[in-house]
């Protein structure tokens, strides 16, 4: 796609982050995207080209308690989703775990709703710590939690590549998917899908 000179050739100091891949953002879950499982297979194969890179991989997950500001009987804009330890919360049975990955649980406390996986994490120090440079992102979903989330990787300094065969939207509006995509890259982000990867 958009690249031209980048070798993104995958490093050992790059980070795949793997955004929210929770049954409740899946065709069956309460707030499930229906197009969303053909996301799955291009993100297992991500994870098989980024471990044999010794990269981090990262999952997030969205880790509400039962009463969490977003949800629709609160007064928030959301179904009940991703309750901690419901099914729905869980990471999808179709992913295939690497050997080690990152698990990194946001808006976990009731009164505050985080769409970025930097947003109370520890994620910032830990990927400094680890001298990670390069960050590589998918997951659910492109018009929320993957947009907020690579906007603070900017912010912090990150260089971030969107993997977007590995993403969707959830596009109350139609083109919200799009229009995350075209922000991020105006923000600096390179687009990219899997054949990138596969002239390299
Ligand atoms: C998300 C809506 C509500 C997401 C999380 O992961 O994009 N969207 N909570
Ligand atoms: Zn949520």
């Amino acid at each position: 796609m958009t690249h031209t000179q980048q070798d993104i050739t995958p490093r050992s100091s790059d980070a795949l982050m793997i955004i929210d891949l929770q049954n409740d953002f899946l065709p069956n879950g309460s707030l499930g995207i229906k197009s969303a499982a053909q996301i799955i297979e291009p993100i297992n194969r991500y994870t098989e080209l980024f471990e044999r890179a010794q990269s981090t991989i990262i999952l997030s997950r969205d880790w509400h308690p039962q009463d969490h500001c977003s949800f629709s009987q609160q007064g928030g804009p959301w179904p009940v989703h991703c309750v901690r330890n419901s099914e729905g919360a869980q990471i999808s049975a179709d992913y295939r775990w690497p050997t080690q990955a990152w698990l990194v649980s946001k808006a976990t406390t009731s009164a505050k709703d985080a769409y970025s996986a930097f947003d109370g994490t520890e994620l910032a120090t830990q990927l400094q710590h680890s001298a990670v440079k390069r960050l590589f992102i998918c997951g659910l979903a492109t018009d929320y939690c993957v947009l907020n989330t690579v906007l603070d990787a900017l912010k912090e300094g990150f260089e971030c590549y969107l993997l977007c065969d590995g993403m969707d939207a959830v596009n109350i509006q139609s083109h919200d998917g799009q229009q995350a995509i075209d922000t991020m890259c105006q923000q600096g982000a390179i687009a990219l899908t899997l054949t990138d990867f596969n002239h390299h």
